[in-house]
């Protein structure tokens, strides 16, 4: 593809639009053909009128071959337009950028080759971009419709796709694999800027909050709710005290909490220790009421430097 021509969402939305109404024409064509034909001998054969005993018909190699033959070709050829549709989406261009895409329960994150981490997937147009898929609980799939998308991503399996944007805007992204209870809560979006947009959002810092002495508070609130929507933390967690599959924030920092460890319930005090021990190994002190195995390990994501900045937030909804 020569840089610049293609303006079309992704570059698969031609091929894929193609196999499409290749494969639903051929459907259609079937479908009210032999339902007219069918319907025509209904009547044309009843036994009422034209047909009073039933012809006994042996065999006709002619009509057998063709009605094998015909559909065989165009099954390949059906097999033919997916087959390439998918191994182009497969094959990553050398120079494409990569950006690790992880999802989980209940939430996709894009991780780029510099470390920063979003929720929401930026891309420059007319780049090709791919997309190295990691599940890291259960099955669930990347779905851009507009991009004609989609791909599995099953735990413990590595999936790359790939993709060329030519028309800058924002575009729907879903899990398309039923994963759990707040499955829709995967929308998300990715936003296709110009190189020039692209470069300015990729230079602004997002883990910096500016820190001013008179709005302490504020400041805290706001890098933390930051850090909980980039780590995707709140599909499952609010701050309000409403209860999700984990517990709310609130109210918890310096509370005793009932926790099942190993089995057995054991009390403990919420602490700076307890807070990193939830995110780094979720599930080896569930607090008392809710699952085991919903959450996996945030080891290699969220940093310790955003974990102190958690805990400072907690803090504050202490009560
Ligand atoms: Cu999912």
């Amino acid at each position: 593809m020569i840089e610049g021509t293609m303006n079309d969402a992704s570059n698969f939305v031609e091929t894929v639009d193609t196999a499409f109404i290749f494969i639903f024409g051929i459907s259609l064509f079937f479908l009210f053909g032999i339902t007219i034909v069918m319907v025509y001998f209904v009547i044309r054969y009843r036994k009422s009128n034209k047909n009073p005993t039933a012809t006994h018909i042996e065999g006709n190699n002619a009509l057998e071959i063709t009605w094998t033959v015909i559909p065989t070709i165009l099954v390949v050829f059906m097999f033919y337009y997916g087959w390439s549709g998918w191994r182009f989406q497969r094959d990553a261009p050398e120079d494409a950028m990569s950006i690790k895409t992880i999802a989980r329960m209940w939430s996709f994150s894009f991780q780029y080759e510099d470390g920063r981490i979003t929720d929401t997937l930026y891309v420059p147009i007319h780049k090709p971009i791919s997309l190295d898929l990691r599940a890291q609980d259960v099955i669930h799939s990347l779905y851009i419709p507009a991009f004609r998308l989609k791909q599995d991503m099953v735990p413990g399996k590595k999936d790359i796709v790939w993709f060329e944007s030519g028309k800058e805007g924002e575009y729907e992204i879903f899990c398309a694999e039923y994963c759990g209870l707040r499955h829709s809560y995967m929308k998300t979006v990715v936003k296709v800027l110009s190189q020039e947009d692209f470069d300015k959002w990729n230079t602004i810092d997002t883990s910096a909050v500016e820190a001013s002495p008179d709005n302490e508070g504020a400041n805290i609130r706001i890098a933390a709710k930051a850090i909980l929507r980039k780590h995707g933390c709140i599909a499952c967690h609010t701050s309000d005290g409403s209860k999700l599959v984990g517990p709310s924030y609130k109210g918890i920092y310096g509370h005793t909490v009932t926790v099942i460890k190993d089995g057995d319930e054991v009390e403990l005090t919420v602490d700076d220790d307890y807070i990193r021990r939830s995110i780094y190994e979720p599930n080896a002190e569930v607090v008392k009421g809710y699952s085991k195995g919903l959450m996996v390990s945030y080891k290699d994501q969220v940093t310790d430097d955003e974990i102190d900045q958690l805990i400072e937030y907690f803090k504050t909804l202490a009560q």
